[in-house]
């Protein structure tokens, strides 16, 4: 039987600094992301875009904080949308959209893995932990905030109330190069494993993605993956507001595609934060695209053994 696959547009982009995410799911469908998938022997459905009604705006103490009311709505209603999308399919796939969308995807697959009566594991590729909470940001910019949302950290009570809280200990952060002070401080506090671009550099991807694969198949878990452009380098990926230098490598992000496919433990994917305005003739959202279909199947060579330990 075909594996079922889903895709869910979440354009929002209010969590940003720079206006263009709201074309990011439009760009994916223009590279053509279902047909490869289904082209992989999935069987896809687009469940098109999710929308929000206007909002009145959302005093809060913090006068830094941009588009509050805005996020919030799309946070509830991403959050109901990947819930049912959830429901529908194996494997939903979240394109965004800025990372604030996290904050509605991630609970909804935390509330669907509680369900089920499994734990819920994040890995997190980005150049940034978004760990702020709704008082810490000095950016004001809300797509620096969801995992201190979906960790249920204190002072992001102006979100939706969270059904489904995640374990710091069950988030493994890659790729990170960018935190701010405020954040430091709460990757100590929580614990969270973060495996900076000096740790990759000394060990490869492989080694802590191996650990943490056999770590969520150790307890029986659910894999979601939010995969961030600027985890990419800006060199192979320029179609993104926050980028930062020195990003992973083609075939690094490759390899962790790969061995995700392998482990068969993904249940939930997030591409987040493609700025189609700042794209060179849609080359990020076709690495994107190829990204993901190394994620649902593609290899260059078939493999008598597919282990990923
Ligand atoms: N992202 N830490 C910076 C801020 O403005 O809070 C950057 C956030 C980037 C957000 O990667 O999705
Ligand atoms: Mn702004
Ligand atoms: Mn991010
Ligand atoms: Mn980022």
């Amino acid at each position: 039987m075909p594996k079922r696959c889903a895709i869910l547009g979440a354009p929002i982009e209010t969590g940003a600094s720079q206006r263009g995410c709201v074309m990011g799911p439009a760009s994916l469908r223009t590279a053509a992301i279902e047909d490869e998938l289904r082209a992989l022997g999935w069987e896809v459905s687009d469940l098109g875009d999710v929308a929000i009604p206007p909002v009145a705006p959302l005093p809060h103490p913090n006068p830094a904080l941009h588009h509050l009311a805005e996020t919030r709505a799309w946070i509830g209603a991403l959050h109901e949308a990947a819930f049912d999308a959830s429901q529908t399919c194996d494997l939903p796939v979240f394109l965004g959209g800025d990372h604030s969308m996290a904050a509605g995807t991630v609970p909804a697959m935390a509330r669907r893995a509680a369900a089920a009566d499994r734990p819920l594991f994040v890995l997190w590729l980005d150049a940034h932990p978004d760990l702020h909470t709704l008082m810490s940001t000095t950016s004001g910019n809300l797509h620096g905030t969801p995992v201190a949302y979906f960790t249920g950290q204190t002072d992001c009570e102006a979100y939706p109330p969270l059904p489904q809280a995640v374990e710091p200990r069950n988030i493994c952060m890659m790729g990170i190069r960018s935190v701010d002070p405020a954040e430091r401080g709460r990757i100590r506090e929580t614990g969270i494993e973060v495996h900076d671009m000096r740790a990759i550099d000394e060990t490869g991807v492989l080694v802590p993605l191996r650990a943490f694969l056999a770590r969520v198949a150790q307890a029986g878990g659910m894999l979601h993956v939010s995969f961030d452009v600027d985890f990419l380098d800006p060199s192979i990926a320029p179609a993104v507001g926050t980028t930062v230098p020195g990003g992973a490598t083609f075939r690094e992000a490759h390899l962790i595609m790969e061995t995700l496919c392998d482990s068969g433990l993904v249940t939930s994917l997030d591409l987040v934060e493609l700025n189609p305005f700042l794209d060179e003739r849609g080359r990020t959202a076709q690495l994107l695209c190829d990204l993901t279909a190394s994620l649902f199947g593609r290899q260059v060579m078939d493999r008598m053994t597919r282990s990923y330990l």
